[in-house]
C-alpha cells in the first residue's frame, strides 16, 4: 500500500461540485484517508482569471503512480477540462503531488510535483493534513516549507472544513 497526495483545483463553473465529484472518482483508485479544508485562493502564474478553489487529499492505494496520474488526467477530462495555455483557467486540475517517498523524473511524471514547495495553494492545505511529512527531495517538512512562505492568509483562505469531500 502506498500513500499518495493529490492537489485539486478549479476556477471555472461550479468549482466545489467539480472538486467533490473528483474525490468520488478518485476513490475508485484508493481509499480516501484525509482531506484538507477547501480554500479559496488567488490565481498564481496568470493573474487575470477568477479565484480558485483548492484542496489536497490523501489516498491509500495499490495502484502505481503512473496509473494514478492517468486516473487524474481522465478525471480532468471527464469534467470538461480544455487545455489552452499554461496556468489557464480550468474546470478541474488534479495533480499528483507525492507518492510515498518516491523520487521520479520521467517525461510524463515528476515526483514530488516540481512546484509544490513554492505554492501556498498547495502547501497550506497539505500542511493541514500532513505537517510532519518530509519532502523527499528537499528533506524538509511540509510545515517548514509552508512557514517559509510567510503570511499567505490573504491569498489562501479556508471556506469550508474537510467535510466538503465526503458530506
Ligand atoms: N494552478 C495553476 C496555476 N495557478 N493558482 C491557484 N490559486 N490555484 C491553482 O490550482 C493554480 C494556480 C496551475 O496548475
Ligand atoms: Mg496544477
Ligand atoms: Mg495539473
Amino acid at each position: 500500500m502506498a500513500r499518495a497526495y493529490l492537489g485539486l483545483g478549479a476556477n471555472l463553473g461550479d468549482r466545489a461540485a467539480a472538486l467533490r465529484s473528483a474525490v468520488a472518482a478518485l476513490q475508485r483508485h484508493g481509499a480516501l484517508v484525509a482531506a484538507s479544508s477547501l480554500y479559496e485562493t488567488a490565481p498564481v502564474g496568470y493573474a487575470d482569471q477568477p479565484p480558485f478553489l483548492n484542496a489536497v487529499i490523501a489516498l491509500e492505494t495499490d495502484e502505481p503512480p503512473e496509473a494514478l496520474l492517468a486516473a487524474a488526467l481522465a478525471t480532468e477530462q471527464a469534467h470538461g477540462r480544455v487545455r489552452t495555455f499554461r496556468n489557464a483557467p480550468r474546470t478541474l486540475d488534479v495533480d499528483l503531488l507525492l507518492y510515498d517517498g518516491l523520487l521520479r523524473e520521467t517525461p510524463g511524471l515528476t515526483l514530488p510535483h516540481p512546484r509544490l514547495h513554492e505554492r501556498a495553494f498547495v502547501l497550506v492545505p497539505l500542511a493541514e493534513i500532513a505537517p510532519e511529512l518530509v519532502h523527499p527531495r528537499l528533506g524538509r517538512t511540509i510545515r517548514d516549507l509552508c512557514a517559509d512562505l510567510g503570511d499567505v492568509s490573504a491569498d489562501v483562505r479556508p471556506v469550508q472544513g474537510p467535510e466538503w469531500a465526503t458530506g
